[in-house]
């Protein structure tokens, strides 16, 4: 590569050379001038490498928001003489989400929006010097909130910075274009094929950049994927001088194409070369993917590929990364596409904005079919700048990813009525409706004109009537739906009853599920679960129940889970602030429950799988004076029939029913071998897992089970997992003589939010286990352990979480009478009737939505522990206890 670029020009010439310029970049938010000595300046630089963002970690602080401003990038490069008759171009794959480059003080080019390449003509700004003089590359980012760049708002973080790979292109002066909107210049489509023949076009624009008329034949060779030619075809173009010209290649007939489909992936190549037409010198080429595959949707019967019926059941993929944002190397982009196939996935929705192109080359060649978005979500801005962001995206995303045989559906806005403009003005409301549906239709027009070979998509909201009656579902050819029934409100049971309304009252209207989804927060369980209780076990039945109403009916073409990992959403609080939990895989891509339901569901091949393999860390406490817990395990499979052997006992056989079995398991104490097999054809097929259980005894006394340590979460009927101690927390109980528990209060419920079943959903400031503080029994009073003599170490768990309204207070110079009442409390606290907190005021303490702890040693003799809580004004708290014996 390097002798390529700077090596000396051989007499026959040669294609593009496409060089990586990640490394060396230096980074600062200062404020610079462009065309200033910069070395002459005192400027704070930051050696980066690319992909980087400046927010990798703002999104997870306690503080609200994250910078969105300007971010400057400088490289030096040095470019040989010997260049200089080459055409230099600078590639960025991704840049968010307004920037300007800058070389050698000059502007080169600009671009809008943070989801797309584009490729900038740098040549005439270059020096061309062999005696070390290098070039200055400055690229000014701003990610600053923008009326005019779509997305305004979104359930994700907008990072800034050149996060994707950058790229210095050279070709000859006679070159395919690059100057058509970041893609390779080249565009191949399939317009008719079925199991004996296949059509092919390919187009494209050739630029002569010399003075003179450029005489060129194009060639074009279509190999298999051994490398054997199939088919050839040529072209003589001529192009004036300093101008393009377009050329087109048709193939009528290739005959018994191998089909692409997602068993068989197969994909030929296509490869494109200018020669020039006079001395035959090889000037340009560039290679694509083809596969030959038709599809249709059918709103009876769903999707076809190749003639056969295939229901669509993928998910959708954000970029991010913990600790990267969205700077995430291609190798993950294309792990993300290889969990989704492993889970037997077939669809990906990139959503909600192109990604990287590391991730359609693996739909490619995996076999996943895609939909590629423009980030335009919820709202839009009434304004020609605005419309023409969106056109002009939709271009780049089609043209960049026109050569992939994955894609099927151009997508171009997603729950756009979600933030209604001018809800207390229904008149002027009704024009904002109509300029997204004026928006709409030119998007959706653009984009058959772009591509007359796939289908359009809108993603909508579960407002059925919205965006009817705004005419969104008329102008897609597939209406997509976001449907959480059972998550954010309402029942299970409202999702088939939407599907069934979609298909009544639009039964000419193709459909598939474009979202559907529920958190799990991998640290959380529960064997009572419930609606927004975020616990993996709540989640598990979500998708059982969706997927099952979806097979069930035929007219539903697609599945698309939200989402296929964990990801970042600043603005989010909840169980695990800032991270939005509907991911199958947790952030950092471990595989929860609900991956190996899916498993069990869709693969094809023999599956066994303990569904719970990551739980491997679990506490409970002993039935009455035996020694053991019983607690369920779910094991995944699609075998017929699979037996269960824990510590070497059989629990049974039991048949999977959809895609799950479970049993009541006795755990013993510490270490659980566990071990889940089934046949199949004569073959056995088994799965391991070891859990270490933590067994509480039943009476605290027990000279067996020894008393060591609990962690109990008040007001809560869940387990927490502490992903840092490997502290696992358990739901309190009423206190029994001999045991433990809470004597009086209840369980602390949001009063305005009545989706949580208890505790609230704020960010608790000071924690990254904000379960432990979210739950809380208020109007406790009184905590009692009956624990043996000896020397104990209590820590009291606190947070003020009763009006999250006030939490602003320190600003709130005059707070309404009842958010004084609200947070008027205070109680003393006794521990074995000492006095320990004297009228103890949280949020006059410590502020309200805060993490406080308070720890303390004590002696205990017979009477084992007992807390007070005398209430002084208000109800007093606690949220949450640990109790540790010391000696
Ligand atoms: C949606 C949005 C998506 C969100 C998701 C959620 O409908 O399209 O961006 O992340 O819901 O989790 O709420
Ligand atoms: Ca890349």
């Amino acid at each position: 590569m390097f002798l390529l670029l700077f090596g000396d020009q051989t007499a026959y010439g040669q294609s593009r050379t496409i060089l990586g310029i990640n490394d060396g970049w230096e980074f600062t938010k200062e404020n610079i001038v462009p065309g200033s000595n910069l070395d002459s300046l005192v400027v704070n630089w930051e050696t980066v490498c690319l992909p980087h963002s400046w927010n990798s970690t703002d999104v997870m602080d306690d503080k609200p928001g994250y910078y969105r401003g300007i971010g400057w990038y400088r490289k030096k490069l040095l470019l040989n003489v010997s260049n200089k008759h080459k055409q230099i171009y600078l590639r960025f794959e991704g840049a968010n989400q307004l920037t300007t480059a800058y070389i050698n003080g000059k502007v080169a080019g600009t671009h809008t929006g943070g989801y797309t390449a584009f490729q900038l003509p740098i040549h005439s700004l270059i020096k061309f010097d062999s005696t070390g003089n290098k070039n200055e590359i400055l690229v000014k980012v701003d990610n600053s909130h923008n009326l005019q760049v779509p997305p305004l708002s979104a359930d994700f973080s907008f990072f800034g910075g050149l996060y994707r790979d950058a790229w210095l292109i050279t070709t000859e002066p006679v070159h395919f274009s690059l100057n058509d909107h970041g893609s390779d210049g080249v565009f191949i489509s399939t317009p008719e094929v079925n199991a004996t023949n296949a059509k092919i076009n390919i187009r494209g624009n050739i630029t002569n950049t010399l003075r003179s008329v450029a005489k060129v034949k194009i060639r074009s060779i279509i190999l298999d994927r051994d490398g054997q030619k199939q088919k050839e075809i040529q072209t003589l173009l001529s192009i004036k001088p300093g101008s393009e010209n377009n050329f087109k290649q048709d193939i009528s007939s290739f005959i018994k194409p191998r089909l692409w489909s997602t068993d068989d992936p197969y994909l030929y190549t296509v490869t494109t070369t200018i020669y020039d037409a006079v001395s035959g010198q090889l000037l340009d080429e560039v290679i694509n993917p083809i596969g030959f595959r038709w599809f249709a949707f059918d709103t009876a019967k769903g999707f076809f590929l190749n003639g056969e019926a295939v229901k669509l059941v993928g998910a959708s993929r954000h970029q991010d990364r913990p600790g990267m944002g969205n700077a995430v190397p291609d190798e993950y982009a294309r792990q993300d596409v290889e969990w989704l196939k492993e889970m037997g996935g077939n669809f990906l929705r990139v959503a909600h904005y192109p990604q990287d192109p590391s991730v359609l080359e693996a739909c490619d060649k995996l076999g996943i079919l895609a939909s590629v978005e423009i980030p335009l979500v919820n709202e839009i801005t009434e304004s020609d700048s605005f419309y023409q962001h969106c056109e002009t995206m939709q271009v780049e995303m089609i043209r960049q990813s026109f050569n992939h045989p994955s894609v099927i559906l151009w997508c171009y806005m997603n729950e756009i009525l979600l933030r209604p403009h001018f809800n207390n003005d229904k008149e002027r409301q009704k024009i904002y409706f109509n300029n997204i549906t004026k928006l709409a239709k030119r998007l959706d027009s653009i984009t058959r004109l772009e591509d007359p070979y796939r289908y359009t998509m809108i993603a909508n909201h579960g407002d059925f009537d919205r965006y009817r009656n705004a005419g969104l579902t008329d102008i897609p050819m597939v209406v997509g739906w976001n449907l959480y029934s059972g998550w954010y409100g309402g029942e299970l049971e409202n999702f088939p009853a939407f599907l069934d309304k979609h298909h009544q009252l639009l039964p000419s209207k193709p459909m598939v599920v474009a979202e559907y989804g529920a958190d799990a927060d991998p640290r959380i369980r529960s064997f009572h679960p419930v609606r927004f209780d975020k616990s993996v076990e709540y989640t598990t039945r979500f998708h059982q129940y969706y997927l099952q109403e979806m097979l069930k009916r035929p007219f539903v073409a697609g599945a698309m889970i939200w989402n296929l990992a964990d990801f970042n959403s600043e603005t989010r609080e909840e169980t695990m602030p800032h991270i939005n939990n509907k991911g199958l895989l947790t952030w950092n891509r471990t595989p929860k429950d609900p991956y190996y339901f899916y498993q069990a569901m869709l693969t094809q091949k023999p599956f066994i799988k303990i569904a719970s393999a990551y739980w491997n860390k679990r506490t409970g406490t002993a039935e009455n004076d035996s020694k053991v817990c019983y607690q369920p395990l779910q094991v995944a499979s699609n075998l017929d029939s699979i037996e269960l052997i824990v510590n070497g006992t059989s629990q049974g056989w039991k048949k999977p029913q959809q895609g799950l079995c479970e049993w009541n398991i006795p755990f013993i104490n510490e270490w659980n071998m566990i071990e889940a097999k089934g046949i199949q054809r004569g073959k056995w097929y088994t799965d391991q897992s070891t859990v270490q259980f933590q067994l509480q005894p039943y009476f605290l006394h027990d000279t067996v089970l020894r008393f060591k340590e609990l962690n109990i979460l008040l007001g809560a009927d869940r387990y927490f997992f502490d992903t840092k101690t490997e502290q696992i927390w358990q739901p309190d109980q009423p206190y029994h003589a001999g045991s433990w528990g809470y004597i009086g209060g209840k369980p602390f419920k949001m009063a305005t939010n009545n989706r949580l079943p208890y505790g609230t959903d704020k960010d608790i400031l000071g924690t990254d286990n904000d379960p432990v503080y979210q739950t809380q029994q208020t109007g406790i009073s009184s905590y009692r352990l009956d624990v043996p003599a000896g020397e104990y170490e209590v820590i009291l768990h606190f947070a003020e979480i009763q009006n999250n309204t006030a939490k602003n207070i320190p600003y709130n110079l005059s707070p309404s009478k009842q958010e004084k009442q609200n947070l008027c409390r205070s109680f003393n606290v006794y521990i074995n009737d000492k006095l320990l907190l004297e009228n103890f005021d949280i949020a006059a303490q410590y502020g309200i939505v805060r993490a406080v702890s308070q720890k303390l040693i004590v002696p205990v003799k017979k009477e084992g522990i007992r807390l007070v809580f005398e209430p002084v004004s208000g109800e007093p708290v606690l949220n949450a206890l640990q109790v540790r014996k010391v000696y």
